[in-house]
């Protein structure tokens, strides 16, 4: 009896030495160590030795077991599989992958884009400023003074006595005066706060473009060639627009700027944003003499840009973040 446990052992011996691969060696493993397997046959005759050779079968069983699992494991390192199928490597290289989902930018930053390339093709250069703000650039510096509606804490978001979320993105026209000698020719865009009743064009969060052009003897003709070239680009060429005459306290004389449009409840006019010629106060607080340099500035709301080119009707819908919606852009 003993001496099949020496032959199995010689055999074992041989077969694993000539396993090559991960199935070999998964067949080796099922002929010798698997559950129907020659070890477990051997274990199965012990009930046949006679009684005073028991123990001794039963151990050298026993550590041909654990040397044939030792050896079985180093040669799994080997060979640098698992082989726990015999079908195959368990990692098919060639399978493609899964596709991972792809998200898209908002329809705002799609927009926010588009007026970088559209404007930075007409020769304007970018520049930001920060969202909470001092007093002294939303309204002093664009020469609203302290008496001013505008400034009432009931129509600004303010943080302390002297700080708020800025109102409008005119605040970054004084910024880049301070800092840049004239000319300048500029746009920026950003989010602006008001704390206006949520409906169907107006919201407390949006965003807006602005446009700040000094130089020696620039003219509203400039400002307004410089708009509707921008319309016609970004809305084509058969947009109407008109500038209606107004008032903000930082351009002299100021308009709206309009545009025509059928959100599917017949044509009308959708303000889309006010400019002007740079007050000659503005240009005093920022060090600039207005009696060399002219310029003009326009701020557009950037939702009603994109209301007015995807035709979408309600801007509350911008920011409900429904993919379903904004799937479609
Ligand atoms: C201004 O904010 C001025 N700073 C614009 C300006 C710049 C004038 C430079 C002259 C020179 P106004 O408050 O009208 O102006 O806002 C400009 C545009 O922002 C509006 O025409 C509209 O398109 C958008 N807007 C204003 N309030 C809201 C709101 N609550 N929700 C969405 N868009 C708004």
């Amino acid at each position: 009896m003993l001496e099949k446990i020496a032959q199995l052992q010689a055999q074992a011996q041989a077969d694993l030495a000539a396993v090559a691969d991960g199935p070999q060696l998964e067949q080796f493993r099922i002929k010798y160590l698997g559950t129907k397997g020659a070890l477990k046959d051997l274990m199965g005759l012990l009930k046949q030795v006679p009684a005073d050779q028991k123990p001794q079968f039963g151990q050298r069983a026993n550590a041909l077991r654990q040397q044939l699992e030792a050896a079985f494991a180093q040669r799994q390192q080997e060979l640098g599989t698992k082989a726990k199928s015999s079908t195959g490597p368990l990692l098919d290289v060639t399978e493609p992958g899964l596709p991972p989902k792809m998200g898209r930018n908002h329809v705002i930053t799609q927009t926010i884009d588009d007026l970088i390339d559209v404007f930075g093709r007409m020769g304007f250069d970018i520049a930001t400023g920060p969202e909470v703000e001092d007093e002294f650039h939303n309204f002093q510096a664009l020469n609203i003074p302290l008496s001013h509606p505008a400034r009432d804490p009931l129509d600004n978001f303010y943080i302390d006595d002297k700080h708020l979320l800025r109102s409008q993105t005119s605040t970054i026209q004084i910024r880049v005066m301070e800092k840049t000698p004239p000319p300048v020719r500029i746009v920026a865009m950003g989010r602006v706060y008001r704390p206006d009743e949520h409906d169907a064009t107006h919201y407390s969060m949006f965003h807006q473009v602005e446009g700040l052009y000094v130089d020696r003897g620039v003219s509203m003709a400039d400002l307004k060639s410089t708009l509707l070239q921008f319309v016609h680009v970004y809305f084509g060429p058969d947009t109407e627009v008109r500038l209606r005459p107004s008032f903000f306290p930082f351009t002299e004389p100021s308009a709206e700027m309009e545009v025509r449009i059928d959100l599917g409840n017949g044509p009308r006019w959708m303000e889309l944003g006010g400019c002007g010629m740079v007050d000659p106060n503005v240009f005093k607080a920022v060090g600039y003499d207005p009696e060399i340099w002219t310029g003009w500035a326009f701020g557009l709301g950037i939702e009603r840009l994109a209301m007015r080119k995807y035709g979408i009707t309600d801007i509350r819908w911008l920011f409900e973040n429904d993919v379903r919606f904004l799937r479609q852009f």
